[in-house]
This record gives structure tokens, sequence and C-alpha cells, in this order.
């Protein structure tokens, strides 16, 4: 009979959690378990067996156990349920087996500091985990498996991977992240363009271990020795064309209407291109995983602002406040389909403000399909088009014979009603 205290004990513990928050439920909770543990009082007291071990009695007792079983389980589901309704999480089973206790915590609403808001009617705040984070419930409790206040596991890659997958925005941790000492981080404007030190990043899960092996290496879309910043071609980028798909930044600034003051590289790499522009006193946000390589730190040690956030997520910037976003939308895929590239150019449309320039920086158009797919779609929104340059790339043979086409294109967001 050990799992039938075991189970009632579990229950008091989700109660004696609960009550934090509602009476109501911890009443009707208090009343579950109350009536579980009069059950099983009922059951080992009364009525007296005698002693003489009769086969019926024993069936008897053994039908009066399985009575108290199935009452007992009845309960436990009836407590998981209402743990489910109360956390408010549906569609995330935080009653399973081998949840930590710690994404249950941190999953608990808490009420708002002031009581409820007037204007809203808001009491509490729930915290945010997205609901994709279901399908990895596996990856996401390993996530949330470490000691409150110690420090957490090394493992970034853990969590990327679950971003990855769609759980995006991971729940918060109460561990300390790892940190590298970050050594001989140069002055700005120097480090703009100053080598970085192997030293600054975490290579932990990542096949290279220094910035030098990483240049040889051909990463995502668009870096091809992007952390060289000496030698290669990373620092012609945006200076000096290649091709008639490249522009060069003061071009693309002269094009403005208004001041170009702060923008969004949205997959921009290790960062040059605000680089670039910090030395135009242009302010660039540049959203970047660490797919491969340290993107992030690299960026950060460059004095620029990296911003660690998937393609699929809603861009965390209020609507229309860019004066400028550019990208190449290589990062989505080769096989986005055209909804998903909607929802991006739709995401890009809603920060940009009127009159704010959107740069395409040479787009990889797989076939003719996917250049009608992107030329539709910008089309639908109703941009100036400064420049629009649909070309072929010679340097970088994609091995098929057929040099590879790109679209360019500098667009004018207009303004709307
Ligand atoms: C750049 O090239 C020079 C000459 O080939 C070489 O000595 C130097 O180490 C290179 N610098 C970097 C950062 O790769
Ligand atoms: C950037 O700002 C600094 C300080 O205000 C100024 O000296 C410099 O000329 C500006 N550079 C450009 C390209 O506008
Ligand atoms: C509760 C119950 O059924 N008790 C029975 C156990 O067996 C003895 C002997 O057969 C009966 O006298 C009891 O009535």
């Amino acid at each position: 009979m050990g799992s039938v205290s075991l189970k009632t004990g579990e229950g008091s513990v989700r109660f004696r959690r609960a009550s934090l928050c509602s009476s109501a439920l911890n009443i009707l909770m208090l009343l579950s378990v109350l009536i579980t543990n009069l059950f099983a009082l009922y059951a080992f007291t009364s009525p007296p067996i005698n002693h003489n071990h009769h086969p019926k009695n024993i069936s008897l007792i053994s039908e009066h156990v399985s009575l108290i079983l199935r009452e007992i389980d009845y309960s436990q589901k009836k407590l998981n349920q209402m743990e489910k309704e109360f956390l408010g999480y549906e569609n995330l089973d935080l009653s399973r087996p081998n949840i930590p206790e710690e994404l249950k915590t941190f999953l608990h609403p808490h009420p708002l500091p002031l009581g409820k808001d007037s204007r809203t009617g808001i009491t509490e705040m729930v915290a945010a985990v997205a609901h994709s984070c279901s399908n990895s419930v596996d990856l996401l409790s390993q996530y949330m498996n470490y000691k409150v206040g110690k420090a957490c596991p090394d493992d970034w890659n853990l969590a990327q991977k679950l971003i990855l997958k769609g759980c995006e925005p991971l729940p918060r941790r109460r561990c300390f992240a790892r940190s590298v000492p970050k050594l001989g981080l140069s002055q700005f404007p120097v480090s703009l363009w100053k080598p970085v030190g192997d030293k600054i990043a975490n290579w932990n899960g990542l096949n290279c271990k220094s910035f030098g092996c990483l240049n040889g290496k051909k990463l995502g879309g668009d870096c091809v020795g992007c952390f060289d910043l000496v030698n290669g071609t990373e620092k012609q980028r945006w200076v000096k064309t290649r091709g008639k798909n490249d522009f060069v930044i003061d071009d693309v600034l002269a094009m403005a209407t208004g001041s170009i003051r702060i923008g969004f590289d949205f997959g921009g790499d290790s960062g040059s291109f605000a680089a670039r522009m910090a030395e135009k006193n242009v302010t660039i946000i540049t959203s970047v995983l660490n797919v491969d390589a340290p993107f992030n730190e690299f960026i950060s040690a460059r004095g620029l602002f990296p911003m660690f956030v998937s393609f699929d997520q809603r861009f965390p910037f209020y609507d229309g406040i860019f004066d400028l976003v550019r990208t190449s939308l290589n990062g989505l895929g080769n096989v986005a389909r055209p909804e998903k590239m909607e929802f991006v150019m739709f995401d890009i449309d809603r920060i940009l403000r009127a009159g704010g320039l959107f740069w395409l920086d040479n787009f990889h158009c797989i076939d003719d399909e996917r250049k009608k797919i992107i030329t539709r779609l910008i089309e639908k929104f109703g941009y100036k088009k400064l420049r629009w340059v649909v070309g072929e790339k010679t340097d970088s043979s994609s091995g098929t014979g057929k040099p590879p086409v790109y679209l360019s294109a500098v667009l004018q967001k207009p303004a709307r009603g």
C-alpha cells in the first residue's frame, strides 16, 4: 500500500503550492485530499477484519482495496486537471511525471503588485512560454532541471535547440549562466574592426573552437569568412560592390527621405553591416542565432547590439519605429512557403516607419518560381522601388553549372491612411 500514501502525499504537495493563490481552489483540493484520506482510513480501520482468513473474506477485502485505489486514482486525475486549469497551460501538460518543479514555479501566475488593473481588468501576470514548447517537453524539462541559485548547466546549445523547435520564448531560469571573461575588449569605435580573440566566446557544442577555424567555412547563407575582419571580403561589404546586386551604404542613405538613425538587420551574421552603419552614426540591432558559430558574442565584442531571436518570432519591437530594415531573407531557408514569407514581410512592414527603407540584400532566388513569389509579395505592399536589381552572381558558383540568381532592392514604405 506504499503507493497509496505516496500518491496522496503528492496530492497534498500540489495543494500547498496552489494555496498561495486561490482559496476557492484550496478548499476544493482540501476536500478532495480529505475524502481520499478518509477512504483510506475507512479501509484500514473498519470493518474490523476478523482473523479467520476465509477466501471469501479475502476477496471482499481486495474488492475494498481496489475501490479505494480507483477512488485515489480518480482524485489524482481530478487534482491534475484542476492544476492544469489553475495554471492555465492547457496544452503544456505540467502534471506529467518528471516535470521539474522549477518549470511549474516559473509558470505560476503572479498577482499584479498593485492589485487589479482598472483599465484592463487583469489581476495577475502569466509568465510566457511558447505553445510549441509542448512538442519538446522532454528537452524543456531538461532545460529547467538545475539547482536554484547555483551555476546553470553549460547548455546554451540545448536552449538554442528548443528555440529552433519553436519553443520561443523560453522560460526564465534561476541559475547563473556561465560567464566567459571578456578580456581584451577594445574601445569603441576601434572595436568595430579589431579582430576578436577566441576567448570571448563559449565554444561548447560547436565544431570549430576558434574564429580562425570558422573563417575557413561557409556558414549559413551569407557568412563566408565573415569573422575575418582583416583580410577576407568582410571589410569591403557595403563599401565596395562585387556585382550589380551589391549596393553601397552611402548610396542607400542618400535615397532616404528624412534621416536614417536606427535600423534593424534581420539575420545579420557577424554584424559588419551594423559596424559600417555605426560609422555613419546609425544604430543597428543585429538579430542572429548562434548556429555553428558564436555570432552573438562576436557582435557584442565589436561594441554592437546583437539580438538572439529566431526567424519565426514576431519582432519584439513596437510598430513603425525603424528608419531602415536590412535583410537577405536567406535565413528563412530555401523552401519557405509563400505564407511564411508573407508573415515575415508584414512584420517587417509593421516595424518600419512610413518613409523608412526596406533593403532586401542579395535574396537568393533558387528558381524562377521563387523570384516570382517574392516579387508578387513585395509588390502587394505598394512600396516605392528606389532600386530593383535581379542578377547572377558569378563569384559564388552553386555547383550546378548555372550561376545563382539574386534579387536586391531598396524600397520605401508608403504612408498609408
Ligand atoms: C591576414 O593576412 C596576412 C598576410 O597573409 C596574415 O599575416 C595575417 O595573419 C592575416 N590576418 C588574419 C587576421 O587572418
Ligand atoms: C558621427 O558623430 C560624431 C559625433 O557627433 C561626428 O563627429 C561625426 O562627424 C559623425 N559622423 C558622420 C558620418 O556623420
Ligand atoms: C465480513 C465477512 O464477510 N465476514 C465473514 C468472514 O468469514 C466468516 C467465516 O466464514 C464469516 O462468519 C464472516 O461473516
